[in-house]
């Protein structure tokens, strides 16, 4: 057990009563079709109740006898055809299913029924979800179609296979052998997409490299393309902006250059002759020294257009990130993207999506939603997620993001009164788009697990499952994972449950509590850093965000400061700029406040924080304690795996805690509270730690 399988391990089930029942339910599988798409779906289903029911599971070409399931398209199976359910299948859409027990020829059956293939596939595996979680499948009538129409990962890979803020080893790509090598790992990736309805995947890192887009590599990226197909994984590249000039011999990558418009027209043609059915593009621009429209004083919509109408005559997309942020560090870095892309609003074409990440200044621990969620209503924007945990404790914490996530997704803009949420705003809902997307910065590597940590496979999984449907909940989504990847045993499923319904919280607290914001080490972003100063860009120091003084904490975001609160609409501005009213997990974002101000509990914030920082620690030794009580309920390797990881945790929090803190009183000038251990070490020490990382100090 060495977390291969992911949550797709098909092993028998143990629960006695259910697996009987299955065994008696399920007599064969009768896929019609021989499309690539359909056969993944008879091969997944084969593979996965020949494990489940611990037995083989015949493939059948005739219904002979009950308990079949019958998976197909009305075009591909006559059974699924007579069913006569056009209309509910017109209700699922392109993508979508349903999992039916009925009768055919007055046989039982099971029917996965999709319009196209991929919808079989993806049915297929919810109905294998179903046994995996032990779910009464004797009356099932589910019908299930995606929220969203793009549901990609955003891979940070290099061509030389590093991967930026990748904690799992190497890229996937393996570059050098490809077109020719077809390593299995490729297709067991698009399995475990296609297993929670990820339909996309950008190859690239978004600090592009135009020699992706050279003949060389694209007969490779071709490879890949026909190794997802049959998994409804479409692939996607980083475009850098200057590729005309730097593999096209062009003296310019001006976006209104009729030449420059052409190669990126020319260029598209390349691609889609390799690649019928690439998706597109991703943009990083002029954004931390990435090349854009800007150079040549044009708009980032006159960029994204042009590429746009390169790709749309394909049917292909530009997916333009808005994160953005100048080199003359203004007053509130946070205030930037809005600024810069509000006034663009209805400027795009109609294949653009503008990617926004979920808060305004850099995937941290916690940020409030995005001020542009809801200012934009002309343009689909599109939410980016990061499931590497960049700013979470990386490869060693334990962090389930979902909770997180589902924060801002859950979050109300009041874009249009009361219940414009964001995640209305991403599945084109509050506005009338059909254009919708979701995308996911991978924690995917080269690491037998894939994800490094066990536990970061529930991150890629949380994330598919929520692009799939943003109003699922984190827990029942947790409880899903955990069930197909640990035990389906109730006092195992609880008590994993706990551990990641609580694990977010945790490191928020022993890193970054009341709102505090990037105040980690310089660079790596692993460690804390709150004394960071004097780099050359004010908006990459600690000092910048955190603003201690002798007189309190915080960035001052309200009137009397950056004032980038009025970028919310009305209700949530003022919610915002008034401490009383602020959520207390966003206090320090929006407001400078004295060290004893007083908090909910009544403590001064001085205390308040001091105790933040212990109770992180405290809850990581809970879930110790609760791992440690699940030996020999999960198997060995995996249970050591994660046990060790804990304990870097542990030490990891204790750091953060005692480091912070210590510099933190330097200001505050006052003891630490009842209850927070001492630190045994000094501030100096920590600040030395990392002397690499903190020149000068
Ligand atoms: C930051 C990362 C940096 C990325 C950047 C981005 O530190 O490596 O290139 O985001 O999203 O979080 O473009």
């Amino acid at each position: 057990e060495d977390g291969y399988r992911l949550w797709l391990r098909y092993d028998q089930l143990n629960d006695a009563a259910r697996l009987k029942d299955y065994r008696k339910a399920i007599s064969g599988i009768l896929v019609d079709g021989d499309s690539p798409t359909l056969l993944a779906a008879e091969k997944e289903l084969k593979m996965g109740l020949d494990g489940l029911l611990g037995k083989a599971v015949p493939l059948t070409e005739k219904l002979t006898r009950k308990g079949a399931i019958v998976a197909g398209t009305p075009e591909s199976s006559p059974l699924i055809r007579s069913l006569n359910i056009n209309d509910k299948l017109q209700e699922v859409g392109e993508e979508g299913y349903l999992i039916l027990s009925t009768t055919i020829n007055g046989k039982k059956v099971t029917a996965i029924a999709a319009n196209t293939a991929v919808g079989v596939l993806y049915g297929s595996f919810h109905f294998l979800r179903l046994l995996q979680t032990t779910q009464d499948i004797s009356r099932l009538s589910i019908s299930s179609s995606p929220k969203t129409e793009h549901r990609v990962l955003n891979h940070w890979d290099n061509l030389d296979r590093t991967v930026e803020r990748g904690y799992a080893g190497f890229s996937l790509w393996d570059w050098h052998k490809l077109p020719d090598y077809i390593d299995q790992r490729y297709i067991d990736y698009a399995r475990a997409n296609a297993s929670i309805g990820i339909n996309g995947t950008v190859l690239t890192n978004v600090n592009a490299n135009a020699l992706v887009l050279t003949e060389e590599y694209l007969i490779k990226v071709k490879a890949l393309a026909d190794a997802f197909r049959p998994y409804g994984l479409k692939v996607y590249l980083t475009a850098r902006f200057s590729a005309p000039i730097e593999i096209g011999g062009l003296k310019t990558a001006d976006p209104v250059d009729p030449q420059v418009q052409q190669w990126w027209k020319d260029k598209a043609s390349e691609i889609y002759s390799h690649i019928p059915d690439f998706g597109g593009f991703l943009v990083k621009a002029d954004s931390e020294g990435q090349p854009g429209p800007h150079n040549y004083k044009r708009t980032h919509a006159e960029g994204a257009n042009m590429l746009a109408d390169a790709v749309a005559p394909h049917k292909g997309i530009v997916m333009w990130r808005a994160f953005v942020y100048s080199h003359e560090a203004p007053d509130d870095r946070a205030k930037q993207a809005y600024n810069e892309f509000k006034p663009l609003d209805g400027k795009f074409r109609d294949n653009v999506l503008v990617q926004v990440k979920n808060g305004a200044i850099d995937f941290q621990p916690r940020e409030p939603f995005h001020p542009l969620f809801g200012a934009m209503p002309e343009t689909p924007l599109m939410m980016e997620f990061q499931i590497t945990q960049e700013y979470l404790g990386q490869g060693t914490h334990l962090a389930y993001l979902a909770p997180m996530w589902e924060e801002v997704l859950d979050a109300d803009t009041y874009a249009k009164g009361k219940g414009s949420t964001v995640a209305k705003v991403v599945d084109g809902s509050l506005d009338n788009h059909s254009l919708s997307a979701m995308a996911g910065v991978a924690n995917i590597g080269t690491d037998r697990n894939w994800t490094g940590h066990q536990f970061g496979q529930a991150n890629w999984y949380a994330f598919g499952r929520l692009a799939w449907n943003p109003y699922l909940s984190s827990e029942e989504i947790a409880e899903e994972w955990i069930k197909m990847t640990f035990s389906n045993k109730e006092e195992v499923v609880s008590a994993i449950k706990t551990m990641m319904l609580n694990s977010h919280e945790a490191v928020v607290n022993y890193m970054t509590p009341l709102g505090l914001h990037h105040i980690m080490g310089w660079s790596h972003h692993y460690g804390p850093g709150a004394w960071i100063k004097d780099k050359h860009r004010a908006d990459w120091t600690s000092v910048y965000y955190h603003k201690a003084d002798e007189n309190g904490v915080g960035f001052d975001r309200t009137k009397t400061g950056s004032n980038a609160v009025a970028q919310y609409f009305p209700p949530v501005e003022e919610e915002f700029s008034n401490p009383e009213k602020t959520p207390e997990k966003y206090l320090l974002w929006f407001h400078h406040l004295p060290w004893d101000y007083k908090v909910e509990s009544g403590r001064t914030l001085w205390d308040e924080l001091a105790l933040r920082y212990q109770s992180g620690v405290d809850t990581v030794r809970q879930m110790q304690r609760t791992w440690d009580a699940l030996e020999g309920k999960v198997d060995p390797e995996r249970f050591r795996h994660v046990k060790t990881f804990l304990e870097i945790q542990e030490k990891d929090a204790e750091w953060w805690r005692d480091a912070t803190l210590l510099y933190f009183q330097t200001f505050s000038k006052r003891p630490l509270p009842e209850g927070v251990e001492k630190p045994t070490k000094s501030l100096d020490y920590f600040m030395k730690l990392d002397p690499k990382f903190v020149p000068g100090i």
